[in-house]
């Protein structure tokens, strides 16, 4: 019996498609559905993206996938898509982007995200890939839902120095407002998985030995993938975010950490959508913020999920 419940929330470029490839491998995940959003890519093309990842993988998980919101809660600023790395269109490319069939479920995302929470037997795990939009929706429409979440895990936000402006990181710019709503909340379990953590989140050049030495459909996915990222640092040790986010929502024990203070700036034009965090609040944080990642344990946890050697 699978026994995390699990909702990907993703804007699906290279990044986040490790993570469905790994939530989709792992014995102990039920994806109970898969809700995109806008960010890297819009969610239309997140949804395409998602649907032809999987239907490569060697799985026969067919879970539903959703599109979600294609703009920000507040239009102020125009969503960030244009500013994504042109090489997300690897993804593309590494896809082929022939179409595929898919069941399709005539639903919004939020809808799905409320409906899914409500009714399964367990509570559910949320694993945040993309600027949070969807999710806030939902706790607006539906805040009973809170009393039937488990985790809320965010890849998002920056401690130190930003990756779209000095001070901000991706998701969180793109739509600061819904950041707000969510890593504000006080009755939700949030862990929030910062680019600085990530910046430790690399595979060695033996782990990527292991995936080429297997002929599985998945790790050969996966390399193609892992290069991709590497082209985009421009260095084979390139961080794999949404891979240690997802890992980390199957083991606490991956990253170290302690409870924080977050705000997200929304006023400033000049700091929008920064992560303000405060380790120092005397035990009234409310956000648990990773400081440190055990390298071993996470690089080998990736490797034995995507060739399927858990026993
Ligand atoms: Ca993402």
């Amino acid at each position: 019996m699978k026994h995390k419940q699990i909702i990907l929330d993703v804007d699906t470029g290279l990044d986040d498609s490790l993570a469905l490839m790994l939530a989709l491998k792992h014995p102990d995940i039920n994806v109970l559905g898969i809700t995109t959003v806008s960010g890297r890519v819009s969610a239309e093309q997140a949804y395409l993206n998602t649907i032809q990842l999987i239907n490569r993988l060697d799985t026969h998980e067919r879970p539903p996938v959703i599109k979600g919101s294609g703009e920000p809660l507040l239009n102020r600023f125009p969503i960030a898509t244009h500013q994504a790395h042109s090489t997300e269109e690897q993804l593309h490319r590494i896809l082929d982007g022939s179409s595929v069939e898919y069941p399709v479920l005539d639903e919004h995302a939020v809808t799905f995200m409320i409906n899914t929470i409500l009714k399964n037997a367990k509570p559910v795990t949320l694993v945040l890939m993309g600027p949070l939009t969807n999710f806030a929706l939902a706790l607006k429409v539906a805040p009973e839902i809170v009393d039937y979440i488990s985790d809320v895990i965010v890849m998002g936000g920056a401690e130190g120095k930003g990756n779209i402006t000095s001070v901000a990181e991706f998701n969180i710019y793109c739509d600061p407002e819904a950041a707000q709503i969510v890593l504000g909340h006080p009755d939700l379990n949030i862990h929030l998985i910062t680019l600085d953590i990530c910046q430790n989140a690399f595979l060695t050049e033996e782990d990527l030995e292991t995936l080429l030495e297997n002929d599985q459909s998945t790790s050969q996915l996966a390399l193609k993938i892992l290069q991709g990222i590497t082209n985009q640092f421009r260095n084979v040790y390139a961080p794999i975010s949404g891979a240690a986010t997802l890992l980390y929502a199957m083991d606490s024990e991956l990253l170290e950490g302690e409870m924080a203070e977050v705000s997200v700036e929304t006023g400033s034009p000049l700091t929008r959508g920064m992560t303000v965090i405060n380790r120092e609040s005397y035990g009234d944080g409310h956000v648990f913020v990773p400081s440190d990642i055990d390298h071993q344990r996470f690089t080998e946890s990736f490797v034995r999920t995507l060739v399927g050697e858990w026993l």
